[in-house]
């Protein structure tokens, strides 16, 4: 894959994935590129891996702090996570082996919102970024690099970096050229001015990416696939999900607080994301856009069909089969996705001026409307954040979505008080389950309650909830949100204690 490769100088650095880890030493900070499984070196970690256990048996400790886009795959946060390697881990992670250290109190982990990541490096937050180990699809006779399936933070990582890394990945299609759009007007407080965005399809960057190539201290060349997970079709608790989001929409647009090709959409990673998505394409609305981090198959499919004009995010995060599709028509794809920096597609400005309809998963949701989206029984980390928060906080309209019971039934997502907050009662706006939707907008605490009980609670649960609210109305020594503190969470200690809630 010379091709892919044509800066002479860059060329003349191209040497093993082992060799490249050679350079990195204990103790530094790491930024890698990926996002949701795409664009993550693939090559380079898992050697780095092999070093650490090789350090670590002659008695050494050698960790890394690793620093990404948002969660990556198994060669990288698995296999450093698996050998112990990750002292400091930021900003959003799904791998099991990294979650069970995590959990375990074996690794540091910071979860951000994703917005705030770049800007955090660029404030010196977060100390010293020493290396950046970035994957890319090309690299330009000028130096300039040719993004891959994901752009995270890999701007910020090339420019705050000492040391760069670069993985050229000849299994990335070539013909991702032209569809990025890196925004190299950011600058920092009191010098900021307005990012001049003001449609999702807008470009108001370059499709490259700058890097310094005197910094350039490796290049490996990998042909590797992404992590593409397979999405499983809808099941009935989604398409309820979805059905009583469209119908919502139909409502908004009724009565005119929507225009009929609605607003650009936000949704999360994950079943009934994409549930939602198919429902829309089978739906009434049409010209529509998506102003949001990751497109995954619903999102494609609606591209194909039309209905969805066009769809910015920062990366993609797609099964086998719609990524076979994708890079089959990726000509044609390519004028209608925008991929950006996660600190322009989750960027508070743009997501308040455009009005965004986010719509995110979560763990447990209170009756005031309190969600929690990252910990079970308020100590596990699940995943992270992510976006929802830059998203929830700034949206036109905030929707979270749920099952209204989870592990078979044993529990309600739907409780008394959240264990953990991620997202306060004013930063959402609508509630759903498979049972129905609450609308909270203009609701006090009290009247919220009332509708999360009665139109998203389980109808197992329902009882309980109400008999809660019922006697907090009565014990609670204030009336506006009331609460008995003393048996708030016996609800979770029982669950705890394998009782049922
Ligand atoms: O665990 O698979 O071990 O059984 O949580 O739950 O129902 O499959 O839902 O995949 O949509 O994930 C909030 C985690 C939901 C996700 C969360 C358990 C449940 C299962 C997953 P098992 P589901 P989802 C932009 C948006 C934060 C980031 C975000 C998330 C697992 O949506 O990470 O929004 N969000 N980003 O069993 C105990 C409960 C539970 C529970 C669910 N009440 N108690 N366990 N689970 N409810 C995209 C990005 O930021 C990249």
């Amino acid at each position: 894959s010379e091709s892919r490769i044509q800066c002479a100088a860059l060329r003349s650095k191209i040497m093993s994935a082992d060799e490249a880890a050679a350079l990195i030493t204990s103790g530094v900070n790491v930024g890698m590129s990926g996002f949701t499984g795409s664009g993550y070196p693939k090559a380079v970690p898992s050697a780095l891996a092999r070093r650490i256990v090789a350090a670590n048996t002659a008695g050494g400790k050698f960790r890394i702090g690793v620093w990404t886009g948002a969660s990556t795959a198994p060669e990288l946060d698995g296999a450093l996570a698996q050998v112990d390697g990750i002292e400091m881990r930021l900003p959003y992670q799904s791998d099991p082996h990294c979650r069970e250290r995590i959990n375990a109190g074996e690794m540091e982990y910071i979860d951000i919102h994703l917005s705030h990541v770049a800007q955090f490096v660029w404030f010196g937050f977060l100390g010293k970024l020493d290396v950046a180990v970035v994957e890319v699809a090309g690299i330009l006779e000028d130096g300039r690099l040719v993004p891959s399936s994901s752009v995270g933070n890999n701007k910020t990582w090339l420019e705050q970096a000492d040391k760069v890394i670069l993985e050229v990945n000849s299994w990335q299609s070539s013909q991702l050229e032209g569809m990025h759009d890196i925004y190299y007007g950011t600058q920092l407080p009191p010098h900021r001015q307005p990012i001049p965005l003001l449609r999702p399809s807008d470009r108001i960057g370059e499709p490259y990416l700058r890097c310094d190539p005197d910094k350039v201290v490796a290049v490996v060349e990998t042909h590797a696939p992404d992590r593409n997970s397979a999405f499983t079709a809808p099941d009935a608790t989604s398409r309820r999900i979805a059905g009583h989001i469209l119908e919502f929409l139909q409502h908004e647009v009724k009565k005119g607080r929507l225009p009929p090709d609605l607003l650009p959409l936000q949704s999360g990673v994950g079943n009934i994301a994409n549930a939602v998505m198919a429902g829309l394409n089978e739906g009434p609305f049409d010209n529509l856009t998506a102003y949001t981090e990751v497109l995954q198959d619903g999102m494609l499919d609606m591209l194909r069909s039309g209905k969805l004009a066009c769809a910015s995010a920062t990366a993609f995060s797609l099964s086998n089969g719609a990524l076979a599709e994708l890079n089959a028509d990726l000509e044609r794809y390519r004028e209608r996705i925008i991929l950006r920096p996660q600190e322009i597609s989750n960027h508070p400005e743009v997501i308040r001026r455009l009005g965004v309809i986010a719509m995110n998963g979560l763990i447990e949701a209170d009756i005031y409307g309190n969600v929690n989206s990252t910990h079970v029984m308020g100590s596990k980390i699940m995943n992270g954040i992510g976006g929802s928060g830059d998203f929830a906080r700034n949206a036109y309209l905030s929707i979270f979505m749920t099952p209204s019971q989870a592990k078979g039934g044993a529990l309600s997502c739907i409780v008394p008080m959240v264990t953990h907050v991620d997202h306060t009662e004013h930063d959402v706006q609508v509630l759903v389950t498979e049972q129905g939707l609450a609308d909270l907008r203009g609701l006090s605490p009290r009247q919220r309650a009332r509708v999360v009980i009665e139109n998203c609670a389980h109808p197992d649960f329902r009882p309980a909830l109400r008999d809660y609210f019922r006697r907090a109305m009565e014990g609670a020594p204030g009336k506006h949100t009331p609460h008995l503190l003393g048996e708030v969470f016996d609800w979770h200690l029982r669950a705890l204690r394998g009782e049922g809630m």
